[in-house]
C-alpha cells in the first residue's frame, strides 16, 4: 500500500505494476449530472466553489458517496490559471466560461502578471487538497489537475469555448514567438502549481490538453507536446529536489491520435485516450511503455444499464482484461444530462470484468 492509502489500484496501475482489476473514475465526476452538486451550485458561483474549501471538498466527494470509485479530483478549473495570469475568468451559467477581455494581439499579454506567487493566487486550491484528504480519510487517491498549455491559451484568446478555434490557432501563424512566449508563461506557472497540489496532498497528476486535436500534426509537435514534456520533467524534478513523493503524471491531449509514438516517449507514467482511438492500436503504438486510460464513448450512457455493461466489457478486454497498465475511464467527461445511475452501471461493469 502506499502510504496511508486503503485503495491504491490507481497508482500502481499508473506505475505499471499488475492490479487485482482496473482501476476507475471518470473525468468530471463532480459536476451537474448529480442532483446534489445542483443543490450546492443553486447557493454559490462557479468559481466562488473553487475558491471556498468546504465547498470544493464537499463536491469533490459526491461522486463517491455514491460510487465505489477508486480516486477523486480535486474539484476546480482548468481556468484558474488564466486568473491567476490575471485575467478575469466568468462562469456563465448553461453557456460555459467568459473572458470579457481576451488576448486580442501580442500588445495584450503586457497585461497579464509575470510570474505571479502561486501561493497567492492558487493556494485556495492547496487548502481545497487538505480539506479533502482529511475527508478522504486514506479512502481513494486523490487526482491533481491542470489544463495544457496550448487548451489554456486557447481560452484566452477566444475568450471562451469555440467551435473552431480559429483566432487561437491564427496566433500560431501570425504571432509564433510571441505564442511560445505565452504558453511557457502559462506551462512555468502550471509546474509550480501542480508541485504545490503535490504538497498539499495530491497523489497523481493530470494534464488536459482538451484542445490538441484542434491542431496539425505539426503544430502539435512545436506548440503542444514540447510544453507538455517540460511540465512533467520539471514537476518531477522539482518534487524530487524538494523532497516530496514523485507522483505518476497522466497526460490528456484529446484528438491527438497521431501522437500517440510520441507521447510514448513522453515523461508522463499515464496516456489519456479519448474515444475515437483504438484500445489494441493504442497498446501496440505506445508498444507497452505507458499505461493507458480510457476512453469509453461517454454516449454510451445514454444507452440502457445492458448496453452499457456491454459497451464497458468489450472496452476492458479490448484494454488486455484490466489487470495491468489499465485505467478505466470515459474518452471525456460526464455531460449535464447523463444519469447517475447509469454511470453505476458503468463502474460495476468494469469492476465486474476486470476482476473475472
Ligand atoms: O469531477 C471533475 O472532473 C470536476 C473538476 C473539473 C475538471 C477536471 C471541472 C469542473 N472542470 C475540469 C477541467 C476542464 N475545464 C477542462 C478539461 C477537461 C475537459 O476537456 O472537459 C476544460 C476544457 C474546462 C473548461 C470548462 N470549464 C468548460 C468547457 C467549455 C468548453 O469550451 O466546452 C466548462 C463548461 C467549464 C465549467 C465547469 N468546470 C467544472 C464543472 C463542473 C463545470 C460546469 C460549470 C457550472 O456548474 O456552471
Amino acid at each position: 500500500m502506499t502510504n496511508e492509502l486503503k485503495n491504491d489500484l490507481l497508482l500502481r496501475a499508473a506505475r505499471g505494476e499488475q492490479t487485482e482489476r482496473a482501476p476507475v473514475w471518470v473525468m468530471r465526476q463532480a459536476g451537474r449530472y448529480l442532483p446534489e452538486f445542483m443543490e450546492v451550485r443553486k447557493s454559490y458561483d462557479f468559481f466562488t466553489m473553487c475558491r471556498t474549501p468546504k465547498v470544493a471538498a464537499e463536491v469533490t466527494m459526491q461522486p463517491l458517496r455514491r460510487f465505489p470509485l477508486d480516486a477523486v479530483i480535486i474539484f476546480s478549473d482548468i481556468l484558474v490559471i488564466p486568473q491567476a495570469l490575471g485575467m478575469t475568468v466568468e462562469m456563465i451559467p448553461g453557456k460555459g466560461p467568459h473572458f470579457p477581455e481576451p488576448l486580442i494581439t501580442p500588445e495584450c499579454m503586457k497585461k497579464l502578471t509575470a510570474k505571479p506567487d502561486v501561493k497567492a493566487t492558487l493556494g485556495y486550491v492547496s487548502e481545497a487538497i487538505k480539506e479533502t484528504k482529511r475527508q478522504l480519510d486514506g479512502q481513494v487517491p486523490l487526482i491533481g489537475f491542470c489544463g495544457g498549455p496550448w487548451t489554456l491559451m486557447a481560452y484566452m484568446v477566444e475568450g471562451g469555448g469555440s467551435k473552431t478555434f480559429s483566432k487561437a490557432k491564427a496566433w500560431l501563424y501570425k504571432y509564433p514567438v510571441e505564442s511560445l512566449e505565452l504558453l511557457y508563461m502559462i506551462a512555468d506557472l502550471s509546474i509550480d502549481y501542480l508541485v504545490e497540489q503535490v504538497r498539499a496532498g495530491a497523489n497523481i497528476l493530470q494534464v488536459f490538453e482538451s484542445w490538441a486535436g484542434e491542431l496539425t500534426p505539426v503544430h502539435f509537435a512545436k506548440y503542444s507536446l514540447p510544453l507538455l514534456s517540460h511540465i512533467a520533467s520539471s514537476v518531477k524534478t522539482k518534487l524530487a529536489a524538494e523532497g516530496l513523493t514523485v507522483v505518476p503524471m497522466t497526460v490528456f491531449a484529446k484528438g491527438a491520435h497521431y501522437a500517440l509514438e510520441d507521447l510514448a516517449e513522453s515523461p508522463y507514467d499515464v496516456i489519456g485516450l479519448d474515444w475515437t482511438m483504438d484500445p489494441k492500436e493504442a497498446i501496440r503504438r505506445t508498444g507497452g511503455k505507458k499505461t493507458l486510460q480510457g476512453n469509453m464513448d461517454p454516449c454510451a450512457l445514454y444507452g440502457s444499464t445492458e448496453t452499457i455493461a456491454e459497451v464497458a466489457s468489450d472496452m476492458v478486454a479490448r484494454f488486455g482484461g484490466g489487470k495491468g497498465r489499465y485505467i478505466a475511464n470515459m474518452g471525456h467527461g460526464m455531460n449535464p444530462d447523463h444519469q447517475p445511475d447509469h454511470l453505476g452501471a458503468f463502474i460495476a461493469a468494469v469492476q465486474g470484468s476486470s476482476s473475472k
